[in-house]
């Protein structure tokens, strides 16, 4: 079984005006993942690839594409949770037949579920797959929180294996790292990196790890190796960028840096807004000043 520990980049949908799928730009995005950022992994189908707004055709041609870009060549971890559970499960044996290495998914969301609820989620959608299950913890987006002791009952499945933390709390991580030293945490802002790393994460999945790979491979070793100091420098300018991509449009950014470097990384799909003029002259001077 492969390791599923490591930095992952949350790979990012490409898409054509129209808002059909760009395969060649998919395809491109995926290999610069694997050859020049050198990542651990590709976390695909999840926010940064805008899968909430796909169907679950576009889902499973997106995961046949990464499959098949990939191969064994890097670790493939699947998003497959959506608010239509039987969607979920259908994607979830999709993927594995696939060879995916885990699957992942988001909390149920818009509806204010209770836990026996998400509970009885996570146990349907891992129930007649032989995988691995990393829940995708993200509750500033799906308004779904989970206790420390309500982790506890859903990792006594043990084809639940960790959780994407997105989260800004600290407190709570550590308490997750203190309480479950055997399961995965994979930090899940990139801006905080560091204090995660710090805290003990097995791992970190991104968006801006796309372009920003290098530096975050620098900070998590620095990180590891306790070199604080030299690893916060790294992070200063990590969210310097980080800073000015929110503020031109996280995933549109994202995308129009790529092109910068060659690669047709396509548009974002609506109801994401179509580039502005204004957005690809400032993605080019972010590309000029951190790269
Ligand atoms: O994009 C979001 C939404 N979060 C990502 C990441 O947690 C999402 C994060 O990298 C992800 O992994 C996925 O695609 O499912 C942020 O974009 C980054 O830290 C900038 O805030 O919050």
């Amino acid at each position: 079984m492969r390791e599923l520990k490591g930095l992952y980049s949350a790979l990012l949908g490409a898409f054509h005006e129209d808002g059909s799928i760009n395969e060649k730009g998919l395809r491109q995005i995926i290999r610069h993942n694997i050859d020049h950022n050198k990542m651990d992994g590709l976390y695909v189908g999840g926010s940064t690839g805008e899968n909430f707004m796909l169907s679950t055709d576009e889902k499973k041609r997106i995961f046949e594409i990464a499959k098949d870009e990939a191969k064994n060549d890097i670790t493939l971890m699947a998003q497959v949770g959506s608010i239509n559970l039987k969607e979920s499960v259908e994607l979830a044996k999709f993927v594995t037949d696939l060879g995916y290495d885990a699957i992942s998914a988001v909390t149920p969301f818009y509806y204010k579920f209770g836990f026996e609820e998400v509970r009885h989620y996570y146990e349907t959608i891992v129930a007649d797959v032989d995988t691995r299950m990393v829940i995708y913890f993200i509750p500033f987006l799906t308004g779904v929180n989970i206790s420390v002791e309500q982790f506890a009952k859903l990792f006594e499945n043990k084809k639940i294996v960790g959780v994407k933390f997105t989260q800004g709390d600290f407190y709570v991580l550590e308490r997750m790292r203190r309480a479950f030293p055997d399961k995965l945490i994979f930090a899940g802002f990139d801006e905080m990196l560091l204090p995660a790393t710090v805290l003990g994460i097995d791992g970190a999945i991104g968006s801006t790890y796309n372009v920003n790979a290098a530096r975050a491979r620098q900070i998590y070793d620095l990180a590891r190796a306790n070199r604080i100091a030299e690893a916060l420098e790294v992070q200063h300018v990590t969210n310097d960028l980080i800073t000015d991509i929110l503020d031109n449009g996280l995933y549109g950014t994202i995308k129009l840096l790529l092109e910068e470097q060659g690669i047709e990384a396509g548009c974002c799909r609506a109801p994401m807004k179509a580039y502005t003029p204004e957005m690809r002259a400032r993605a080019k001077e972010i590309y000029k000043k951190y790269f």
